[in-house]
């Protein structure tokens, strides 16, 4: 697989050292690296957005904010990404602006309507199981995969379960990007 299709996810509980496997994956040339944290405090959370902003400037990767319309703002990120529980697309572009706007989406309706909306990228997924994300969605799998690229308008980002061994799988589905959180150190090196 291509590293320019690698949709880099570093999550602050999965990642043990968060800016150092975030300077790997941006020196490997990935497309674009997401910060999520769960679990994080507000300080702590901007502290780490801060200097992963900074890092991406380096190579110009594009940096995307989970969750956090507000973080995301502060630091000038190039994107946000929301799930199916977060602010709606208008009222985060209430707070964010012109920003790339990406959403998580778990079937062929939520896909559907995430187009409709106006999302500029659009994630899919579990397409195979996954360990990270706690409660997740059932397996969505490579076929309906399919169907959502062949359905929707905007780019869409494969996210579950994702290794360098079915990456390559994946894309060949319809995907744009792969996202990964978990297997990260395998395609881009460290832990
Ligand atoms: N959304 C759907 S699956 C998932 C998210 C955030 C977790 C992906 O993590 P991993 O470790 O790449 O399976
Ligand atoms: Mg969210």
């Amino acid at each position: 697989m291509t590293i320019e299709r690698l949709y880099a996810i570093i999550d602050a509980e999965v990642a043990g050292e968060p800016r150092a496997l975030a300077r790997r994956a941006v020196k490997a040339g990935c497309a674009m690296l997401q910060l999520r944290a769960k679990y994080l405090d507000d300080r702590a959370f901007m502290a780490l957005a801060s200097d992963l902003r900074e890092l991406c400037a380096d190579t110009q990767t594009p940096l995307v904010i989970n969750d956090r319309a507000d973080i995301a703002k502060i630091v000038g990120a190039d994107g946000l990404h929301l799930g199916q529980d977060d602010l709606a697309i208008a009222d985060a572009r209430c707070v964010v602006g012109e920003m790339q706007i990406g959403i998580s989406t778990h079937n062929l309706q939520q896909a559907v309507r995430a187009d409709a909306e106006g999302a500029d990228l659009i994630a899919f997924g579990p397409v195979f199981e996954t360990k990270t994300k706690e409660n997740p969605d059932p397996i969505v799998g490579l076929r309906t995969l399919e169907e959502v690229c062949r359905r929707v308008s905007r780019p869409v980002v494969a996210i579950g379960g994702i290794t360098p061994k079915n990456a390559e799988e994946t894309l060949r589905f319809g995907a744009s990007y792969v996202a990964v959180i978990s297997a990260l150190p395998s395609f881009v090196g460290g832990r």
